[in-house]
């Protein structure tokens, strides 16, 4: 009889405590999922780290086998370590130092090509023309090419739910401080004459705020480069206009007239460019529409 009012009590004490570690388990899962997702961009491509190791193994053995002796398990590492552990806003190229001394590759003088809105264009052009090289024909640019990455301080982990996008987040996040870090590089190290793939059926064929714009152009260096030949490609469809008489292209010569690099620029429809222009320095090249 003694015990009743006890365990009464007992029981609702019980009822309030579940209650309340119920609510404090839900306010820590809401927490975690809104740090998780907290940025607006895609998180970090699902097996990250192992298809880093993969491309680099492939690359270095099948593509180019001239770099062989490549460590891909110190590629790996040292691509995790730019990252991991760091505030994924506050990414700096001192982070992919490491990196980047790893990854040296020399290309060809006149076997550059740059792209900017032509990226599948460009990388159909060197899967016929392999002799010329895309940031993406490198080891670099091959191993990180459409993927996704970043960390958080204060975890090791990676986040797979969401990173920073680079315009509605913050610009240095460890994806685009990478493909500027990659691209100056990439330009910087290019010689004879460089090629640059440009999408005549926009109005903003050269974008002064694309990377080509605004890293590439500026580091090729004079010294070593003697032209910068633009090719400018239409739609099938689109109606046939000079594409390389535009105020935009204008812009790009003005730029490369500036830094004492001759300019050439011609159009072609996409498949004969594809197909035909396999001397890029023919000169009239049979496909161009002209
Ligand atoms: O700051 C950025 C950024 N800038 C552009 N893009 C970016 N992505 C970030 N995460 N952070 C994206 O790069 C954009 O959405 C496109 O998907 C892609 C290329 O942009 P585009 O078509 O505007 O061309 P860009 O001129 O900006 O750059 C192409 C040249 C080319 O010669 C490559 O050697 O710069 C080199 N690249 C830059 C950025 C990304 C390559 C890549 C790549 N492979 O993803």
């Amino acid at each position: 009889m003694a015990d009743e009012p006890c365990c009464r009590i007992s029981k609702k004490v019980q009822i309030c405590l579940a209650f309340g570690l119920l609510v404090a388990v839900a306010v820590v899962g809401v927490l975690m999922w809104l740090h998780l997702y907290k940025w607006n961009g895609q998180g970090t491509t699902e097996h990250f780290a192992d298809i880093i190791l993969g491309r680099c193994s492939n690359y270095t053995r099948i593509v180019q086998p001239a770099l062989r002796n490549v460590d891909c398990q110190k590629i790996q590492e040292a691509f995790k370590d730019a990252f991991i552990s760091k505030n994924p806003c506050n990414i700096t190229e001192e982070d992919y130092r490491p990196l980047m001394k790893l990854t040296t590759q020399t290309i060809p003088c006149s076997k550059t090509i740059l792209w900017s809105k032509t990226k599948e264009m460009a990388h159909q052009y060197t899967r016929v023309h392999r002799d010329m090289f895309t940031l993406e024909d490198t080891l670099l640019g091959y191993m990180a090419d459409g993927l996704m990455w970043c960390g958080d301080s204060g975890t090791s982990e990676m986040n797979y739910r969401s990173c920073p996008h680079w315009k509605k987040d913050c610009p240095n996040n460890p994806v685009s401080v990478f493909w500027k870090m990659a691209s100056h590089r990439f330009a910087d190290a290019a010689c004879g004459v460089v090629y640059v793939i440009l999408n005549g059926s926009l109005s903003n064929t050269f974008d002064e705020n694309s990377t080509f714009g605004s890293v590439e152009i500026i580091n090729l260096h004079p010294e070593k480069v003697q032209a910068l030949h633009a090719w400018v490609i239409h739609d099938v469809g689109g109606v046939p206009s000079d594409s390389c008489m535009t105020s935009s292209i204008n812009k790009l010569k003005s730029i490369t007239s500036q830094r004492k690099i001759a300019f050439r620029c011609q159009h072609y429809r996409p498949a004969p460019f594809i197909k035909d222009v396999t001397n890029p320095e023919c000169s009239p090249c049979s496909s161009m529409i002209r």
